[in-house]
């Protein structure tokens, strides 16, 4: 039978995303246990044709698990990641917390499964989640850095609300229906209206005035690609949007590159749906994203502000809670069976 598992955060938006995923991957799993914080425990999750109580995560929690999906925030994970994995359970972390520690993969599966080796359930260890506008670029970008070798990457994201959590996406619903209805805009997630709005993303300011999202995009990028010297730029934008991310990305490679390879490259690629049909201006939407498992790519077209055919310009979107964090995750874990 398969593993024991555990979803750590359960009763957030990526927790309750793990248990939808879970479901529809049948994934195989011989006993689940449910761990957040003690204002939840004790409350029970109708799932699955189950009656699950939802436990409070303590540090003799993860004794019986084989494998633990964190979703509950940095200090969570900082806690009670190594004490699961020191407990033999292998830690599959959403959270930022591990992602650039030496000897943690960083794991997109169609990216960089070969990170996982040596790594297998009930046997220990942590693995990284990457950010998922990270995941977004990566799994588009990715078969064409194969194709021609990516040597600059400019990504502009417009991120959406759930990325914030289940309160933004709350908040956004709330402050649309009060601007339409004329209200005093309720304020409580951010400090500025973000109804009819957008805004420098909410991660905190770093000292080389790029944001801890921003550098993210760069620094997890070296690390799955394994490639610490392509040059990476990224301006992430909060947005007003649901549930799924869109980025803009202009890149330069090594080689020469059409546009007809490159789709051809993306079309072959797993996990990549194409919108790209010119003539009706159809391209992809965060809505045609959104609760799917693909990311969808399109815009593909010669960068015109280069002399040569080293330069592609192209726009994707991609669901933030589904392949930006839960089915990642998930994708992980089934790696470790
Ligand atoms: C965001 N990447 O979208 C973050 C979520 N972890 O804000």
């Amino acid at each position: 039978d398969g593993p024991s598992l555990a979803i750590v955060g359960v009763t957030g938006a990526v927790g309750q995303e793990f248990l939808r995923v879970l479901k529809e991957r049948d994934f195989p799993y011989s006993n689940l246990k449910l761990l957040a914080s003690a204002r939840s425990a004790g409350r029970t999750v109708e799932w699955d044709g189950g009656s699950y109580t939802i436990e409070e995560l303590t540090e003799q929690s993860f004794g019986d698990v084989d494998i633990a999906l964190f979703s509950a925030g940095g200090s969570i994970s900082k806690k009670f990641a190594p004490i699961a994995s020191d407990a033999g359970c292998t830690v599959v972390d959403n959270s930022s917390a591990f992602r650039m520690s030496e000897g943690v993969p960083l794991v997109i599966p169609e990216v960089n499964p070969d990170a996982l080796k040596g790594v297998s359930a009930g046997k220990g260890g942590i693995v990284a989640n990457p950010n998922c506008s990270t995941i977004i670029a990566l799994m588009a970008v990715t078969p064409l850095h194969r194709l021609a070798g990516v040597k600059r990457m400019v990504v502009s994201t417009y991120q959406a609300a759930s990325g914030a959590g289940q309160a933004a996406m709350d908040e956004l619903e709330l402050q649309t229906r009060e601007a339409l209805d004329g209200k005093p805009i309720t304020q409580n997630i951010f400090p500025f209206q973000y109804a009819f709005n957008l805004f420098s993303h909410n991660s905190p300011m770093t000292g080389n005035g790029y944001n801890e999202e921003e550098m993210k995009m760069v620094k997890e990028t070296h690390k799955i690609w394994g490639e610490p010297d392509i040059a990476i730029t990224a301006t992430c934008i909060r947005v007003p949007i649901m549930r799924a991310h869109a980025e803009s990305i202009n890149l330069e490679f090594e080689r020469d590159v059409s546009e007809e390879e490159a789709l051809e490259a993306l079309s072959k690629a797993a996990g990549v749906s194409i919108i790209n049909d010119r003539a009706a201006n159809r391209f992809p939407t965060p809505l045609d994203a959104s609760n799917q498992d693909d990311v969808y790519v399109g815009r593909v077209r010669r960068d015109i502000s280069r002399p040569d055919s080293r330069g592609l310009d192209l726009f994707v979107c991609g669901d933030q809670i589904k392949k930006g964090a839960a089915l990642n995750a998930v994708q992980i874990a089934e790696l470790l069976l």
